[in-house]
């Protein structure tokens, strides 16, 4: 598969622990995307949510065009032949259900082009009140697969709670800076205690030529069907809705085996991924 990035470096370190922290912006570069927030929130959401969900379809094709032109071009600079499909707004707000559990996010597109990625870059300051973006590195090498919108259950719900809080150290991540990683990293994060909203840009990229994918659970049948849709679709489809046409592929929903704490420290072994407290760092 080739290098997602240019730089030798970057790339040994995306591909051994599937995320890097790259340095590309004075720490205002967010500040219109907060503004768009502030002049533009109706409140339709409490908690955490990502302005995809949003019913105003302008406020999500605003965000869209505003972060993707604020972060696409540096980031898809460092990068071999990616480009940014999906601008968004995650949103903390002080009050509400925030703590986003372990998870990995959905397949986008044909992943024999090479991972998905995925920028997460602060907006607000991030700190250890509002939440620092937790994560388990390595998770991309020993837990592949295809991520369906909405989730199917993961193999390791049974310990979400315990993985959050005890074995996905923060990374810490300044406005200004950008984390990237690997779509199947498990990531989340505790919930937002600053007493202010806790507002962050999310970019994802595909690479270049790569057929885009949305894979939908239809809870009825137990399938995940797999849908060839344009690279539009992200920015103005309905997330939890079925996509429209035939689908491509049919998967059979299998109920995973629960892994524990202890079975996923042995797969992290066996994918030699260094232990954890060893590795905080950026690219
Ligand atoms: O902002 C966060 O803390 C988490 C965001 C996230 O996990 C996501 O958007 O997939």
């Amino acid at each position: 598969m080739t290098a997602v990035f240019r730089d030798p470096a970057t790339e040994r370190a995306f591909r051994r622990r599937g995320f890097v922290v790259v340095d590309l912006w004075e720490p205002t570069a967010g500040d219109l995307v907060a503004q768009l927030f502030d002049t533009s929130d109706r409140g339709e959401r409490d908690g955490y949510f990502v302005s995809t969900v949003l019913s105003d379809t302008s406020a999500r094709a605003a965000y869209d065009e505003l972060i993707r032109r604020t972060f696409a071009s540096e980031l898809a600079g460092m990068m071999n032949g990616y480009e940014a499909f999906l601008g968004a707004l995650v949103v903390k707000r002080p009050t509400g259900a925030t703590t986003v559990w372990a998870h990995q996010d959905g397949t986008c597109h044909d992943e024999s082009f090479g991972p998905g990625v995925i920028a997460w870059i602060p907006v607000t300051e991030v700190d250890e009140l509002s939440g620092h973006m937790r994560a388990l590195w390595g998770s991309h090498r020993f837990l592949p697969g295809i991520l369906a919108t909405p989730p199917t259950k993961t193999c390791f719900e049974d310990v979400r709670d315990e993985l959050l809080d005890r074995e996905m150290p923060e990374v810490e991540v300044r406005r200004g800076q950008a984390l990237v990683f690997n779509s199947l990293v498990i990531h989340g994060s505790p919930p937002n205690r600053s007493g202010a909203n806790r507002l962050a840009a999310y970019l994802r990229f595909m690479p270049i030529g790569a057929p885009a994918r949305h894979y939908w659970y239809d809870q009825d049948s137990e399938e995940v069907l797999g849908f060839e849709v344009g690279r539009d679709f992200f920015t103005t489809h309905v997330w939890g809705q079925r996509p429209t046409g035939a689908p491509f592929e049919r998967l059979p929903v299998v109920e995973p085996r629960q892994l524990g704490i202890a079975d996923l420290r042995r797969l992290r072994r066996r994918a030699w991924v260094r232990p954890l407290s060893s590795d905080r760092g950026s690219a």
